[in-house]
């Protein structure tokens, strides 16, 4: 055990696998790594002396087939606990335990192996793995449609080594659910991972973010186009659970991202994701046009029109720079005319229009506009939850020349978070999922945590992000006929609608720390996101399995223990912070801890008595056809489902009623009792992992074990202030006492 481990190698350590008896099947089964053509097909290269900065460990790939072979002898080697051979060709016989990769195209040993129409079957990124043999030699063969797919199948060939699991007799053929499969990198924006626990100033003058872009201090000569370490493995990670695009930077976006320096880094960064199949993209400001540090190219207010040529032209121009030096960048992510950024309203538009301008201005260069939907203009509904789909919605269902229905444009996604509110720790899905039947729609979660508990907290967010991804949004046809797959995910992956236009969005948590994300379990969100942006059916519970094997112990006691920590964290964070329901009760700004009596803040939608409403007859804000009737924006099932205090499912009770204090619920207890019940044993849970955890400190190397000893203590702390800060508050409109426990 290395006891001075700092997490920084995430899910890809690569320990020797320490049942003697698996070893010995793998060593037998994996003895070379056979890679035709590695060099053949050099990625673009835009950087000529593209560098990694010194005294890194890392090394630049040039090619995906390189990554892929470097990734299997490094995995194999240290999971064998000895060197692999390495072949680019496999001689006169193939060898014993050979594990051939490649495309159809990269080698003719996949070929004569792999016929043509069980590889097209599986698209773009898809790969198959199997296990083949001639005369006595037994062999592995990982294909992909392209180097990409081949690339995602040696990373799932290590997994199965990762995971124990067997890796002969193999016949695996996996694709991705979703084509886009993004992160989205808020940098400087609610930053949890940076080395500065606060998040302002992090060590050696960088801002904690994961990316240099123009750091100062001590770290002014590591910013881009130098390439850091942790750049390389956050991409071998994303790669190795498929994400293949990210936006870089924040969606409160900086124009400086758009100049001639930051493209030049932008370049340096995508090539060196380029043979990872990963592709950037950039949030941008919607007004940066009239911005003075583009001239002499700038436009005046009376030429920022989205249907003036004046504005398409110059977005034109500057995705073609980008262009030129990024020729597979994806396109802009824009967050326009939410919290104070400008956007087409500010210039007598409305979001179709804006979205259209841009996305007309980028689809002579192949480009796609991310058009986010996290909108809640006051003026439009006083419930803040109704406000995006009365912006979005017309829009989706308006009636074309051409007779067709929807303005958006093809090259347009509308991103849209999993729930109404803001990422609070349970929402019920945004109403839009499925009422958009005209518009290319993207899933925004967020990864980070930043109303989970941030990077103090242990939180496995999978289960939510199943529960999500597998609600029925009970969506139906114009004809009023339920569709045959209507839930969350069947929207996001095109089945439910004929969409062939996808994309899964998730909001990094990636930042400078040592194990880049924070807290060591962090990492388990990054990595279980990406499997689930790959397939959405996909069982949170193996996904925690799976990540434990990869990041801890295969030991089945610790593998057990610590995967029943973390499949209960989530439903426990619900429980101690807004349980039943209940949204948003964060004190101003920190989104960390409670504050559920504030009422001052500059709009009224951004205070918590807003959203809990507590009076002496109960609590909880009513969004039922007695109320806000936001229940009205979903699907008839579903809003007669959320519409009745009888029939809504409890742990959403006061997101959509105002719930008397004595109201009886299923357990047979008052709400009262059940409510304080809940943010007790949330805490108690918490206790429970910390003691867990204690109980596992010989099977865990002794750096991480203290790290993450340290977090619980304090998230122990953390979630008892929930508890009392609000049962405390309460309670002075219940009047009652807190039930024995
Ligand atoms: O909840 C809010 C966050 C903002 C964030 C915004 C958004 C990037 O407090 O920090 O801004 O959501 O999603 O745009």
């Amino acid at each position: 055990m290395n006891d001075d481990y700092d997490g920084s190698d995430l899910w890809l350590r690569y320990v020797p696998v320490s049942d003697p008896g698996l070893l010995r099947r793998y060593r037998k089964a994996v003895t070379t790594v056979i890679v035709e053509n590695a060099d053949r097909d050099k990625v673009y290269r835009h950087t000529p002396d593209l560098a990694m900065a010194p005294g890194s460990t890392e090394r630049l790939m040039e090619s995906t087939l390189e990554a892929a072979r470097e990734e299997l002898v490094r995995g194999l080697s240290g999971l064998l606990d000895r060197r692999v051979r390495v072949e680019s060709r496999p001689g006169h016989h193939i060898p014993d335990g050979a594990v051939i990769v490649g495309t159809r195209d990269s080698s003719a040993t996949v070929r004569r192996l792999v016929p043509a129409e069980d590889l097209a079957a599986l698209g773009d990124a898809g790969y198959l793995v199997r296990s083949l043999s001639a005369g006595p030699h037994e062999f592995t063969v990982i294909a992909g449609g392209t180097a990409v797919g081949a690339l995602y199948g040696a990373f799932a060939f290590l997994r199965l080594l990762q995971t124990g699991k067997p890796v002969t007799d193999l016949d695996i053929a996996d694709r991705p659910r979703v084509a886009n499969r993004h992160l989205n990198y808020w940098d400087t924006e609610r930053l949890y991972a940076g080395n500065d626990e606060s998040g302002t100033g992090g060590l050696n003058g960088e801002n904690g973010a994961i990316f240099n872009f123009a750091a100062t201090g001590a770290s002014a000569d590591l910013n881009l186009p130098l390439i850091l370490d942790r750049y390389l493995v956050a991409a071998r990670a994303m790669a190795s659970v498929g994400i293949n695009g990210i936006t870089i930077n924040n969606v409160n976006a900086n124009n400086a991202y758009l100049t001639p320096e930051y493209i030049a880094q932008e370049a340096a960064l995508a090539d060196a994701l380029r043979p990872y199949g990963i592709r950037l993209a950039l949030s941008i400001r919607y007004a940066a046009p009239t911005d003075p540090r583009f001239a002499p190219d700038t436009l005046t207010e009376e030429q920022m029109a989205p249907v003036d040529a004046d504005f398409q032209a110059w977005w034109n121009r500057r995705a073609r720079q980008i262009q030129e030096s990024i020729p597979d960048f994806v396109g802009f992510t824009v967050k326009a005319n939410s919290e104070g950024q400008p956007g087409p309203q500010d210039f007598g538009y409305d979001h179709g229009d804006g979205a259209n301008g841009m996305a007309v201005a980028v689809a002579p260069l192949g480009l796609t506009i991310y058009w986010r939907t996290f909108v809640y203009n006051p003026d439009v509904d006083t419930d803040r939850l109704k406000r995006a789909y009365l912006e979005f919605g017309p829009i989706d269902d308006e009636p074309q020349p051409d007779g067709s229905h929807g303005r958006f444009l093809e090259n347009v996604f509308l991103q849209t978070k999993n729930g109404p509110l803001d990422f609070q720790a349970r929402e019920p899905i945004h109403p839009m999922f499925g009422r958009m039947a005209n518009t290319n729609q993207a899933i925004e979660l967020q990864i980070t945590q930043e109303y989970t508990g941030q990077s103090r907290m242990l939180c496995f967010l999978a289960p939510m992000w199943e529960e999500i991804l597998k609600t029925d949004t009970h969506a139906t046809d114009d004809q009023g006929r339920p569709l045959d797959h209507r839930l969350v995910g069947h929207v996001v992956d095109g089945t439910a609608q004929g969409h062939s236009a996808t994309s899964i969005v998730g909001v990094a948590n990636l930042g400078n720390a040592d194990n880049l994300t924070g807290h060591h379990f962090s990492q388990a969100n990054f990595y279980a996101f990406g499997r689930q942006a790959w397939d959405w059916t996909l069982d949170s519970a193996d996904l925690a399995d799976d990540w434990v094997r990869m990041t801890w112990s295969g030991d089945e006691d610790v593998v057990d223990a610590i995967v029943g920590m973390m499949m209960g964290s989530w439903e426990a964070l619900v429980s101690y912070q807004t349980p039943l329901g209940i949204g948003h009760q964060f004190t101003a700004d920190v989104h960390y801890g409670p504050g559920p009596s504030e009422s001052d803040l500059p709009r009224e939608d951004w205070n918590p008595t807003y959203y809990n409403q507590a009076d002496s007859v109960g609590l909880g804000y009513d969004r039922s056809p007695t109320g806000s009737d936001l229940t009205a924006q979903y699907f008839p099932a579903l809003a007669a489902e959320y519409g009745s205090i009888d029939t809504v499912p409890e742990n959403l009770m006061m997101w959509f009623h105002h719930v008397p204090w004595d109201h009886p619920m299923r357990s047979g207890r008052i709400f009262w009792d059940e409510l304080v019940d809940h943010y007790y044993s949330g805490v108690e849970y918490v206790g429970g992992m910390r003691r867990t955890w204690d109980s596992l400190e010989p099977a865990i190397d002794a750096r991480r074990f203290a790290e993450v000893r340290a977090k619980l203590a304090l998230h122990e702390v953390d979630a008892a202030d929930w508890r009392d800060t609000c049962v405390g508050y309460w309670q002075q409109f219940s009047g009652r006492e807190i039930p024995d426990q």
